[in-house]
């Protein structure tokens, strides 16, 4: 079976397994665990941040963010196809009533500057109040469109003059910047946070970094621990997390292979096919994508539905380029 339904099903190497093995650990939420500490430390580095935090998941990851930048009440803006709007369970709203204001991000999921001037209210008697900018990088449901620093800049720039800070979700943000050849502190420098994950396109088994000033972390930790998320000797899955921070540059390989895929389904009859910016690629089918998945579930070939006609497939670290072509053959005889 080739799997193409999400870069999280990625199956850790062996050089993971030992990094797990032989990490060395203490009790993280003491801060005792060197492992996490160099994972943070290195974390914090990569994306131009002072500090940054290990968390089990992207979800918890943004949702602390969120509940560390806010009060209980305020305004959440937020793209409308974004995840933390869309498939995080309402966790603004449940976890730290938050109300959501979405902004239509357009065919790539940018928000202006001109968006968030229209989409902030200022806080009176009878108005709650604007307390976060959310941008996701890539975005997910636009088929993982890298967005450029200048368009994260200018949504920044304009949320900071109106007093709000921005986070972002960047479970794909190196990505997005290998994909536009610039260094992930570029795309988040205008920002006061964000969220990267390990467990995605970077192939560790579990993991994500908030990052931001050291006060802003300083308190999300206390989240953090609300939220269920402090670990113990959490090295073990940090150790894994490194390795994965160390291996970066191969995402330039999911990469070819997502436009290999595109370029190959493209040709085929019933299928329409966006132009992939990353790891992502988004095919329009004629027939309900139900349908189509369970044809090529049968031919051996995994993808989830995002629509009524619309199917993600999505590259990683345990598909070859060969496994790519396979998956087109597979899926044209599937069509046939
Ligand atoms: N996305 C998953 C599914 O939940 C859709 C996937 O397969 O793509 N932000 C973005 C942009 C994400 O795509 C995801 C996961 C998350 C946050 C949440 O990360 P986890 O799964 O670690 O909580």
């Amino acid at each position: 079976m080739i799997d193409l339904r999400s870069d999280t099903v990625t199956r850790p190497t062996e050089g993971m397994r030992d990094a797990a093995r032989d990490a060395e650990v203490g009790d993280d939420v003491y801060g005792e665990d060197p492992t996490v500490n160099d994972l943070e430390a290195r974390a914090a580095d990569l994306v131009g941040m002072a500090a940054a935090m290990f968390v089990p998941t992207g979800t918890m990851g943004n949702q602390v963010a969120a509940r560390t930048h806010t009060e209980r009440g305020e305004e959440v803006l937020i793209e409308r196809e974004s995840h933390v709007y869309k498939w995080e369970v309402g966790g603004l709203a449940q976890l730290s009533g938050l109300q959501p204001r979405t902004i239509d991000g357009g065919d790539r999921g940018v928000i202006t500057p001109e968006a968030v001037h229209e989409g902030y209210v200022g806080e009176d008697v009878h108005r709650p109040g604007t307390g976060l900018l959310c941008l996701e990088n890539t975005h997910n449901s636009k088929g993982g469109t890298a967005i450029s620093s200048e368009n994260i800049d200018a949504a920044a720039d304009a949320a900071r003059e109106l007093g709000v800070p921005t986070h972002v979700d960047g479970a794909r943000l190196v990505n997005a910047a290998v994909a536009l050849d610039v260094p992930p502190a570029r795309l988040v420098c205008e920002v006061d946070s964000v969220m990267f994950c390990l467990s995605k396109g970077l192939g560790a088994p579990i993991g994500s970094m908030l990052a931001g000033p050291e006060e802003f972390i300083e308190r999300a930790r206390r989240h953090r621990k609300l939220f269920g998320g402090g670990m113990r000797q959490a090295g073990i899955v940090a150790g894994p997390g490194l390795r994965a921070l160390e291996g970066r540059d191969r995402l330039a390989e999911d990469h070819a292979n997502a436009r290999i895929l595109a370029e190959g389904l493209d040709e085929i009859e019933g299928l329409s096919v966006h132009d992939p910016e990353t790891n992502i690629v988004l095919v329009e089918t004629t027939e309900p994508a139900t349908d189509f998945l369970e044809g090529a579930y049968e031919a051996g070939v995994l993808g989830v539905p995002f629509d009524d006609h619309l199917v993600r497939f999505c590259t990683h670290l345990d598909v070859s380029r060969a496994d790519v072509e396979t998956a087109i053959d597979r899926i044209a005889t599937a069509l046939d």
